[in-house]
């Protein structure tokens, strides 16, 4: 069979693509909060992925160039852990890079699903995955993956689940739903299942305060295009000059924090509401939490892992983890 038909073949597609509905609810929710929020999820958009891209080849943003030479010198030991013929599920998987240097390495792997919230994308990198990976079988989902849905089946049986969750996007969960979500992940890889995942580790404030305010711009960028992208689905009438990118490390919480603060008295119309915004007042978009080792291992406990490897760069900035189901 040609490889164009076979991979059509292997493709089949589960649809759970959050609609404009509910986009609009959890905006409209957010931004009636006495602090205003919005969900760091919705920043990817096609425009929001293509900053998220630019961000990751940046000097001051260390997460993706750390942990690359994380996996590139230890992805060994790594698929030596997982196994052969393996199913491999990623939640948020973008373009895919990162998991591509990961099946590239694995022994024999059976099946993938990538699930992401970006169909469009989704669906492009899963027929070229398919197309270069003529016996994997390549299963995607899209889907808001903070909400259940289900997954689909593959047909052949695989030895062992394993979940890829790099980049630290772990970092966007505050610390209920984080563990909540690995407990999730635990139920979907058991039985002796395991979960691949990068963690940012706490660090110098200055440094993190540098990833988060790049000298180019492209994290506020990224952080506006929230606006801009309500505007243009939701037909609101945000002003992107009335609003600032302002990004900082919070000690006491553990976390980066972005906001989008809001440069005079001014209101907004999203879907016949009025929303007021006081000179100075911010808007909420992002958390990114900084775990040290400890703190990782106690969470992942309580959802159910105990934490078999854990690799780090020489500064510890970052770490890359091997957790297996108890
Ligand atoms: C994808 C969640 C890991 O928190 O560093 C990058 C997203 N936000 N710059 C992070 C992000 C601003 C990123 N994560």
């Amino acid at each position: 069979m040609p490889l164009q038909d076979g991979s059509v073949d292997r493709i089949t597609h589960s649809d759970f693509k959050p609609g404009l509905e509910s986009f609009l609810a959890e905006v409209l929710i957010g931004l009636h909060k006495p602090q205003k929020e919005l969900p760091s999820k919705y920043f990817y958009d096609a425009r929001g992925s293509q900053f998220f891209e630019r961000i990751c080849e940046l000097k001051e943003y260390y997460i993706t160039r750390i942990e690359a030479s994380i996996m590139q010198a230890h992805i060994r030991e790594m698929v030596e852990l997982i196994g052969p013929q393996v199913l491999v599920i990623e939640h948020g998987c973008g373009n895919c890079e990162k998991v591509r240097f990961l099946i590239d390495h694995l022994n024999d792997p059976v099946a993938f699903i990538p699930i992401d919230i970006s169909q469009k994308q989704l669906l492009h990198v899963a027929k070229e995955l398919a197309s270069i990976y003529p016996r994997l079988q390549v299963l995607p989902v899209c889907a808001d993956y903070t909400n259940s849905f289900e997954l689909p089946i593959p047909k052949q049986s695989s030895k062992r689940t394993v979940v890829y969750f790099p980049g630290s996007t772990i970092s966007n969960f505050d610390p209920i739903p984080a563990k909540h979500f690995l407990e999730h992940v635990a139920n979907l890889c058991r039985p002796d299942g395991a979960l691949l995942i990068g963690v940012d580790l706490k660090k110098d404030p200055a440094v993190l305060h540098g990833a988060y305010n790049d000298s180019a711009g492209i994290t506020a960028a990224f952080n506006l295009n929230l606006l801009e992208r309500i505007n243009r689905e939701l037909y609101s009438d945000f002003q992107l000059d009335g609003f600032q990118h302002y990004a900082f490390y919070n000690p006491r919480e553990s976390r980066v924090e972005m906001h989008l603060i809001s440069q005079r008295d001014q209101v907004v119309h999203i879907n016949r509401q009025t929303i007021s915004f006081a000179r100075g007042e911010s808007i909420w978009t992002e958390s990114s939490y900084k775990y040290n080792l400890d703190e990782f291992e106690q969470m992942a406990a309580a959802a159910g892992f105990r934490v078999e490897r854990v690799w780090v760069d020489e500064r510890q900035w970052f770490s890359v983890q091997y957790l297996v189901t108890r």
